[in-house]
Parts: structure tokens; C-alpha cells; sequence
């Protein structure tokens, strides 16, 4: 520990502490812009490009970037001279003097640290003229390139290349030409970009935002001649509260199911459904290529789970070798589509082109994920628009309906009942537990007794673990975060790990940490506390195993005969392009 005293306050922080996070721990905060930290060293952006943090530290003449400067024995920092508020307002209004002024019609309006801190420091002019620059907007599937608000802070860049490895951003050009963009300076569509969003959650400015599909969702609605239902993910009941006022980790679900029946839904159901219907067919691929594995085909295992889009876009990209790996089932988003175009629009004497079907997801990949080619019949497709978790809180602000005043209320039987085991998907380690609770019934003929996994739960980016299923070690490999799934793919390629089943979520905690959610500004306990509302959710079930679903069972009984049968083959599994 070292002592150090700031703005007169003298405390003891651990040796390497950064003069922020001192200051943070007497109650001081210092403003900042690019720095980022979410909870480990390798999860951090520290660049100090941006200077709005800096300090007096006495002895030393420049002013320090306080999320850069390590503390020492006896240092002495003032956060709130005249030359520091002076200095943080001058590198602001440079800042502004470059970007755009259209704060009012910019989608991160209201939510942009720029915007906060322009507020926080009083500015009211922008003394220095300076030129703009005019990139082009760059559209893909689920993300908007606005590089015009690009404040050059490299969160994006971090995340895209440092935690999540893929590679797509990075600073090209010098001087006032410089950008962050995919090589070339290609679209993101032409890259190698998953669409995980994640540089969308840390952009602190208007640079990267979702592609937004309210205002699809709005024309479906008020279109007579359609139908629309909507299927709403794990995750999103675990943060939705965020954006009207409930504290962090409040279930908000029934509440949620009200106010989308009150926008005018025709039916309301649940990705969760739909994720009972992934496990009955991951958990007969487990055990059949389990079979296969045991009679000697060393090549059939291990399995991976596929119903993170981002991550099979990873996969089909960095191991365009393995893709015989994941199981071919589709991801509950695509079940549930498939599902309602197929089977309940036929039952509701409803044709298909008047079917809508949208969906309410935590993610940006999802965007991507239900405009693929192979998820459509004739050109249309199984799930016709996604919105993110934030943008169905922009579309019940519009609409006037607070969360808050609603009464709870239930999905819409039957693609709205699920079990325990399928809201556990929305977090790390939930897919791959889900299918365990049905794999363990399956090849053991027991009756599982204790349905909680806990060596398979945490938070760490990867684990290993060992589960017993009958004479079986069945050994499971778990990693969220693409850097952690391209570590852990890589010792499974070269053989250094020998794995059974793998579970990959492309996001940091899994779905409750996706890009689409209410920006949680690297704060990984908010991602802890939306992990808690679904386990607490999956505890409160009655049922806690997919295949003791009833209307699951019943879907295998009137359409689709068995798991993987040639019905559900064609239904409900996919296939992987290198
Ligand atoms: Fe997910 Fe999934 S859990 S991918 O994390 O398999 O997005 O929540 O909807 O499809 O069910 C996301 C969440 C979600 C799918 C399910
Ligand atoms: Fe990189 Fe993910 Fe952003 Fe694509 S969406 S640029 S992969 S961080």
C-alpha cells in the first residue's frame, strides 16, 4: 500500500492503483472519457488519447492523465485546480470544435458521455471554428458507422481487437484524415466484424449505434392487414427495468408482457420457449454424437453450442476448418421464427407473408442473425425485424408506456411457457447447463435430482469442468468473450484440451452483457446482478427441464415426431459457410 493525499484528503491504495481509482475510492470523481475498465487488466482501455481526466500531481510540471498515472509514496494530487477545470473545458471545446452539432437528432442523444460532459462543464460556445469531417455513414445489418462523432477514444478499438480479437477496427490514417475503420476502410459488412455490438456498447458518443427498427416494428403494427406477434429473449427481462427507473437487477418481465401487449401485439411469447426447443435437439445431438464418440469416431465430439450468432460468424470466419463442430441446431431466435411461420400460423389459419414476427433481443448479431439467406422461405424470412433491449425502450417511451405503472401480466400460451432451463440461456454457462439437465435424463435414465450445475457457473472468461453422467466424465469447456473462445478453440484444434461440450457466448457474461442492452459503461457487476434475475427465475420455476415442457412435448407429438427426426431436421437445424 502507498500513501497518497488528494484535494487534502490523505488515504492508503494498493501500491499500483491509477490516481483515478484512488480517487474513486475516497468518493472523488474525476470526469472522464475514453478510459474503460470492466473489472480485469486485460479488460481495459487506458490509451489517455482523450485528457479530459488529467491532474495536478505536485513536483511534476505537465498536468498527468489520471487513468494512466500510477500513484506513488507520498504523492500529492489536486483534481480540481484552475489550470485542471481550464484544461478539461479547452480539451472539450476542441473536441466540439470538429464534431457535429446535431445533438438533438443523434441516436445516442441523451445518453452520450460528450453530450454529459459538455453539460457538466457549461458550454455555451464553442470559441474555436474548426473544419468537420465528412465521412460516409456506413450501414450494415445491425450496426450505423457514424465516423463523423468518432472522438478518436479507441474503446472500439480495444474491444474489437484486444477482449473480443476479431480484428475489424483500427485507427487508419494520420492527422485530421484519421478514422477507426475495418482495413481498407471497407464497410463493416465487407469485414471481418461478428456484429457482437460490443464496440457499440463502450462508443461513449454517437459513433457506432444499432441500426434501429422501431419504426419497422411501428408500420408492422399499424398495418391492418398483419399480423404480429413478438418473442422476447432470456436477457431481456433481466435489464429492460434499467431504462425506466428500477434498480439494477429487477425482473421486470410481467411488466414487460403487459406493455408489449398494450403497444398492440397479437400475440406475446418468449424466446425462452423457443430455447427448450434448442435444448431438445442439442441435448439428442450431444448424445448421439456422444454414441458415435464412445464407439470410437474420435472426430464426433466435442460439440459446441450455436445459438450465438456473433460467435458463428467468428467461427465461420477464424475456423472455417471446424465447422463440423457446433451442433446444426438453429438458435432459439430462429427456432421460435421457424416454428410460428411454419406450425402456429398454419393452426391460426394466418398465411405467412401476412405473418410479422418480430423479436425483442439483447443483442445486435440478432439483426444480422435474422437476415441470413438459409432462415427465409421464398424471401421471407422466419423472423422479420429484431430490436435490441434499448431500442423496445425507445418504442415504449414513444408510445407513452411506462413500465413502471403496468400491472404484471403472462406470455401468450403456448409458444410463451417455458421452463427454468430456458431462461438460463440469456447467461454464461446456461446453455451449456441447460443441456446438461436434459442430456444427463437422456443418457442416463435417471431421474435428476438436483438440476443446479454450480461447477459449471461464474464468471471467469474461461472454465473447464467436469460433470459425472453416469460412468461418464463428461468434460465442458465454457467461454464468453471472443477472445476467450479463440484461446480456448485453439487449444482444442491443437489437442492440448480435450473437451466433450462447449458452450461460447460472444459477450462478456453472455446474452445479459450484449450489445444491445442498456449501456452499463463497463460496470461488470450490473452484468453480475442481470445474471442473478435469471438464475433467480430458473429457481422459481416449476419446471426446470426443457424436455418436461408440455407444450414442447406436444410439438414433437402433433408435428415434429422426434428430436432430430427428418421434420425437425428441416425445421430446426441449419448449416455453417465458411
Ligand atoms: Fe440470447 Fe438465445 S440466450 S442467444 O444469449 O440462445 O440474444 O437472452 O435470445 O436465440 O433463448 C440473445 C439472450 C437469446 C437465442 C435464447
Ligand atoms: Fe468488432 Fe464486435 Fe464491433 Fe464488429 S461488432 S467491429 S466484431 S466489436
Amino acid at each position: 500500500k502507498v500513501k497518497v493525499t488528494i484535494d487534502g484528503i490523505q488515504t492508503e491504495v494498493p501500491k499500483n492503483s491509477t490516481i483515478l481509482a484512488a480517487a474513486k475510492s475516497l468518493g472523488i470523481n474525476i470526469p472522464s472519457l475514453c478510459y474503460l475498465n470492466i473489472g480485469s487488466a486485460d479488460y481495459k482501455n487506458d490509451c489517455a488519447s482523450c485528457r479530459i481526466c488529467v491532474v495536478e500531481v505536485e513536483g511534476r510540471k505537465n498536468l498527468a492523465p489520471s487513468c494512466a498515472t500510477p500513484v506513488f509514496e507520498g504523492m500529492n494530487v489536486t483534481t480540481n485546480s484552475m489550470r485542471v477545470m481550464h484544461s478539461r473545458k479547452t480539451v472539450l471545446e476542441l473536441m466540439l470544435s470538429d464534431h457535429p452539432k446535431d445533438c438533438l437528432a443523434c441516436s445516442k442523444s441523451g445518453e452520450c458521455t460528450l453530450q454529459d460532459l459538455a453539460i457538466q462543464f457549461g458550454i455555451r460556445e464553442i470559441r474555436f471554428e474548426g473544419a468537420e469531417s465528412t465521412y460516409r455513414k456506413d450501414y450494415s445489418p445491425s450496426i450505423i458507422r457514424d465516423m463523423d462523432k468518432c472522438i478518436m477514444c479507441r474503446r472500439c478499438e480495444t474491444m474489437c481487437n484486444k477482449i473480443q480479437t476479431v480484428g475489424a477496427l483500427s485507427g487508419v490514417n494520420r492527422g485530421f484524415e484519421a478514422v477507426v475503420a475495418p482495413a481498407f476502410e471497407q464497410d463493416l459488412e465487407d469485414s471481418v466484424c461478428t456484429y457482437c455490438g460490443q464496440c457499440v456498447a463502450v462508443c461513449p458518443v454517437g459513433a457506432l449505434s444499432e441500426a434501429d427498427h422501431t419504426w419497422k416494428v411501428v408500420r408492422a403494427l399499424a398495418n391492418p392487414k398483419k399480423k404480429v406477434i413478438v418473442q422476447v429473449a432470456p436477457a431481456v427481462r433481466a435489464a429492460l427495468g434499467e431504462e425506466f427507473g428500477y434498480p439494477v437487477g429487477t425482473n421486470v418481465e410481467g411488466e414487460m408482457v403487459t406493455a408489449l401487449k398494450k403497444l398492440g401485439f397479437d400475440g406475446v411469447f418468449d424466446t425462452n420457449w423457443a430455447a427448450d426447443l434448442t435444448i431438445m435437439e442439442e441435448a439428442s445431438e450431444l448424445k448421439a454424437r456422444l454414441e458415435k464418440y464412445l464407439a470410437g469416431d474420435e472426430k464426433a465430439l466435442p460439440i459446441l453450442t450455436s445459438c450465438c450468432p456473433a460467435w458463428v460468424k467468428f467461427i465461420e470466419h477464424n475456423f472455417p476448418d471446424m465447422l463440423d463442430v457446433p451442433s446444426t441446431a438453429k438458435s432459439p431466435q430462429q427456432m421460435f421464427g421457424a416454428v410460428a411461420k411454419n406450425i402456429w400460423a398454419k393452426e391460426e389459419g394466418i398465411n405467412r407473408e401476412d405473418l410479422v414476427v418480430v423479436s425483442v433481443m439483447p443483442c445486435l448479431a440478432k439483426k444480422y442473425e435474422a437476415g441470413r439467406e438459409e432462415f427465409s422461405k421464398d424471401g421471407n424470412p422466419d423472423v422479420d425485424i429484431s430490436i435490441s433491449t434499448r431500442e423496445l425502450a425507445k418504442l415504449l417511451k414513444q408510445a407513452n408506456i411506462d413500465l413502471k405503472k403496468l400491472e404484471k401480466s403472462k406470455f401468450d400460451a403456448p409458444l410463451g411457457d417455458y421452463t427454468g432451463a430456458g431462461v438460463i440461456f440469456g447467461r454464461t454457462g446456461g446453455v451449456i447447463e441447460a443441456a446438461t439437465r436434459t442430456a444427463y435424463e437422456w443418457i442416463t435414465g435417471e431421474t435428476l435430482e438436483n438440476v443446479n450445475f454450480e461447477v459449471l457457473r461464474g464468471y471467469e472468461g474461461c472454465r473447464v469442468a467436469t460433470v459425472k453422467v453416469g460412468d461418464l466424465d463428461l468434460r465442458i469447456g465454457i467461454a464468453h468473450g471472443l477472445g476467450e473462445a479463440r484461446k480456448l478453440l485453439e487449444k482444442v484444434k491443437s489437442g492440448e484440451e480435450k473437451l466433450h461440450a462447449i458452450e461460447i457466448m460472444a459477450c462478456k457474461g453472455g446474452c445479459v452483457g450484449g450489445g444491445g442492452q442498456p449501456y452499463h459503461n463497463g460496470n461488470f457487476e450490473i452484468i453480475k446482478k442481470r445474471t442473478e434475475v435469471l438464475n433467480n427465475i430458473d429457481e422459481n420455476c416449476e419446471i426446470r427441464k426443457s424436455h418436461e415442457n408440455p407444450y414442447i412435448k406436444s410439438i414433437y407429438e402433433n408435428h415434429l415426431e422426434k428430436p432430430m427426426s427428418h421434420k425437425a431436421h428441416e425445421m430446426l437445424h441449419t448449416k455453417y459457410f465458411p
